[in-house]
């Protein structure tokens, strides 16, 4: 059995999350992606912004930011800056990353600076009770939206790949044995990643739009799931509606710290 409870700070228990959240799930998955590469507890460094899902930093025994709302990847790239050597892991909303810090996640994307985004999507600001998030789907309701949302999603996978990234990797939590294999890669991987977790908030999304439980919303995720290597063969008529999962990026890019120690190489004459 594996032991969660030597990568947790068990004083902080028991969690916030609401009975059907699937929040739990990615740590998880995230506390065997970081086992099986074997990091120690000081090589990693996780940073959140605010929300539900940035939660997460307070119950790992890594160490942790818990920072301002949508300023995440903005920490995690200034402490990536002082110290590249370490392993930084951002943790952060489909909200927190994609609105108020959506340029945050535009420009560590452009830069390609070696960070671990886990993006938990589910769809909603969850923890100031469900207001519309720039990947509300259309026509789904919020509690800015009582009527509908009437704005287009943002696809935040396909930001990144344009954007720059050199790893893009879509999971859900009813996979997620599948999702531990997409972080670890993920975290492996040098340059900026991002895994996109489709992740059920009951509370302030499934209640609203009548989807049901935590359980049956992770039921209705397997359904609609489909992995990269069958959606290739699919017309987009076909994956309307779907969520296409797998390693969606996999590139090999110039990094950020990696040019930024070059730089000062050079300038210290000790360029070869
Ligand atoms: C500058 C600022 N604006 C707004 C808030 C209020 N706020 C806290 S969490 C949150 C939304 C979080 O949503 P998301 O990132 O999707 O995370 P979730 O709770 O769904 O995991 C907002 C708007 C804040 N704390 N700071
Ligand atoms: S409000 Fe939603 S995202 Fe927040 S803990 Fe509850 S179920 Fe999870």
């Amino acid at each position: 059995m594996f032991d969660y409870d030597k990568y947790l700070r068990l004083n902080k228990l028991p969690l916030i999350w609401c009975a059907g959240c699937g929040d739990g799930i990615v740590l998880k998955a995230m506390l065997r992606a970081i086992d099986r590469i074997g990091l120690s507890k000081d090589e990693i460094c996780m940073v959140s912004g605010i929300g539900c899902s940035s939660r997460l930093t307070g119950y790992v025994d890594f160490n942790t930011l818990h920072t301002t709302h949508g300023r995440a990847i903005a920490f995690a790239t200034g402490v990536k800056m002082v110290k590249p050597e370490m392993t930084v892991i951002v943790v952060t909303g489909d909200g927190d990353a994609t609105a108020i810090g959506g340029n945050h996640y535009i420009h560590a994307a452009r830069r390609n600076i070696d960070l671990t985004v886990i993006l938990f999507n589910n769809h909603i600001y969850g923890m100031t009770g469900g207001q519309v998030s720039p990947t509300t789907p259309f026509s789904y309701k919020a509690s800015t939206a009582p009527f509908g949302s009437v704005e287009n999603t943002f696809n935040i996978s396909g930001l990144a790949e344009a954007a720059g990234a050199s790893f893009v990797a879509r999971g859900t939590v009813y996979d997620a044995i599948k999702l531990d294999r997409l972080i670890e890669k993920a975290i492996r991987k040098k340059g900026f990643s991002v895994v996109e977790v489709m992740t059920p908030c009951p509370t302030a999304f499934g209640r609203r739009n009548r989807l049901g439980s935590g359980a049956e919303m992770i039921k209705q995720l397997k359904e609609a799931s489909v992995p990269i290597e069958k959606a290739v063969n699919m017309t987009p008529e076909q994956l309307n509606g779907k969520i296409i999962t797998g390693i969606l990026v996999d590139r090999d890019l110039p990094e950020y710290t990696a040019n930024y120690q070059k730089l000062i190489e050079q300038l210290q004459g000790k360029a070869t």
